[in-house]
């Protein structure tokens, strides 16, 4: 029987009520918060990488909504990913947009751990790194451009089509050396 691969997470906190739902092998998204371009790039990555999403998101100031959204989202995609077991693991993707252009590598290693090339917003990097460390994805971004908007959105496009990737299932083996990734 196929494994489902679903990952829950609730965070509230004085700060922050964040609810992600998140399905590896679904399509499909609703993101409901009040920061439109936040909201802009949670669909995109949902869109991008074809996985079912729906992210309720609010919090007391812009910064610890991204900052807990992304805690969220980690947990959610490290419980989906469940034991990895037959995973491509690796993903990658060059994706331009207009002035921009962002490279991703993604190692689904268990090693969370995020590093950038490139100016973007500092609330996204944040998200990324934070991501990355909630999640155990590796995740490389390199990106160059001059407007924010299409920076971010290409960083956005270029994780997702490498996670799309990444997280599929190809076979039954585990594909490390150790037999584990964690
Ligand atoms: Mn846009």
């Amino acid at each position: 029987m196929r494994v489902l691969r679903k990952g829950v997470c609730r965070r509230k906190t004085k700060e922050v009520d964040i609810y992600v739902e998140l399905d590896l092998d679904s399509n499909g998204y609703k993101v409901e918060t009040d920061l439109p371009f936040f909201k802009h790039m949670l669909e995109t990555f949902a869109r991008h990488s074809k996985v079912k999403l729906y992210v309720r998101a609010f919090g007391d100031d812009e910064h610890h909504t991204i900052e807990d959204t992304a805690i969220a989202l980690g947990s959610a995609i490290k419980r989906a990913l469940g034991d990895k077991r037959g995973i491509v693991r690796f993903g990658y993707a060059i994706v331009p947009m207009d002035d921009s252009l962002a490279i991703c590598a993604i190692d689904v290693s268990g090693r969370g751990y995020f590093v950038i090339d490139g100016e973007v917003e500092e609330n996204y990097v944040h998200f990324f790194d934070t991501l990355c460390r909630n999640s155990g994805l590796n995740v490389h971004l390199s990106v160059k451009g001059f407007n924010n908007h299409h920076k971010v959105e290409s960083c956005f496009k270029a994780f997702a089509i490498a996670f799309k990737q990444a997280k599929e299932v190809e076979g039954k083996e585990t594909l490390s050396t150790k037999g584990l990734l964690d």
